[in-house]
């Protein structure tokens, strides 16, 4: 009987401090396999962006040795928390989460680590007063989207021809991340230049077609309008399609700047309808496969795994339509 506690209280004893150790590491680790089942949530496939990215993860599935597990959330964020604990539920390996917005995704990293299983951030973030790169989940790969933002304004500054700025913004999704920096960015150069205003600012989800009908709306309430700056490629083209239906020129009497580097944005520089778009890269699959490796060696893996960014203008469109997506 004695001997029974006594184990018992050895196990104890045993079981917390391994429960301690596991908490002061940190992260769940990676075993290093032969095949990885790994999960992919897609957050919504109606934009050549996604599918890009969704494509790309496909696409490196063979070559890393995954059994790539991916869903699509059809532009709901809770739905998106569905198909993780979904992939909980199956037993991922590891998780390559785009969470569609800051808040909403956060108990979805928590019950990622809680599980066991590591998780990495890809393409747009959570709020990071909430949830930490290297305690709740691994890092975040991706672009800078305050200075993507910035470098818009700073190109817009110097390649504007008139002497007063008047800008509506075309935010993307309320509450993501990208939307969020990609204004301050934007916003904060604007705000030190008395000849250029931001006469709206209003969400298009990161939609050509909210764009497009968004555009339209605002373009009634500011018809001086010479300047628009969306937060991506596809809210861009729903703007230019705005402002031809209602007669103006984009590329002439309005100029039109935004953030991707789609084809269609491309070809849009091309055709003199749009000034500049900075590259936010979709091919996240090769990165994934690359930073998954370091980790699964034992690597600490940096905070922010930064993605550099292109610019493309009417000097080098021509050169990059073809491979763009
Ligand atoms: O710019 C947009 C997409 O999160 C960086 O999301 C990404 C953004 C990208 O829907 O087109």
């Amino acid at each position: 009987m004695k001997r029974r506690t006594m184990i018992g209280a050895v196990a104890l004893a045993f079981a917390m401090s391994v429960g301690t150790a596991a908490v002061a590491e940190g992260l769940p680790p990676l075993e290093k396999k032969d095949r990885y089942k790994v999960g992919f949530p897609q957050m919504e496939s109606n934009n050549p962006w996604r599918i890009a990215e969704t494509k790309s993860f496909q696409d490196t599935a063979e070559a890393c040795n995954w059994d790539l597990v991916a869903t699509d959330a059809a532009g709901s964020a809770a739905k998106q928390v569905a198909d993780v604990d979904s992939m909980i539920a199956q037993g991922i390996d590891i998780l390559f989460l785009p969470p569609r917005e800051e808040k909403p995704l956060i108990p979805a990293v928590m019950r990622a680590k809680a599980a066991g299983i590591p998780t990495f951030l890809v393409d747009r973030s959570v709020d990071p007063n909430v949830a930490k790169a290297g305690e709740h989940y691994v890092a975040f790969l991706g672009s800078d989207f305050i200075d993507q933002g910035r470098r818009v304004a700073e190109w817009t500054l110097e390649n504007f021809k008139g002497d007063k700025g008047t800008i509506i913004q075309l935010e993307g999704t309320t509450g993501s991340s990208p939307a969020n920096d990609r204004k301050k960015g934007f916003d904060d150069v604007i705000a030190k230049h008395d000849n250029m205003t931001i006469v709206a600012s209003q969400t298009g989800d990161f939609a050509r077609d909210m764009g497009r009908q968004v555009m339209e709306t605002l373009l009634q309430a500011h018809p001086d309008v010479n300047i628009v700056y969306a937060h991506n490629d596809e809210m861009a083209i729903g703007a230019i399609q705005a402002l031809e239906l209602a007669g103006r020129k984009p590329g002439d009497d309005v100029l039109v700047v935004s953030i991707d580097g789609t084809r269609d944005a491309l070809q849009a520089i091309i055709d003199g309808k749009m000034g500049v778009t900075v590259e936010s890269s979709p091919f996240f699959g090769p990165l994934a496969c690359e930073v998954m490796g370091r980790y699964a060696s034992g690597e600490t893996i940096e905070p922010w795994v930064k993605v550099e960014d292109r610019i493309f203008t009417k000097e080098n469109a021509a050169k990059h339509v073809d491979e763009a997506y």
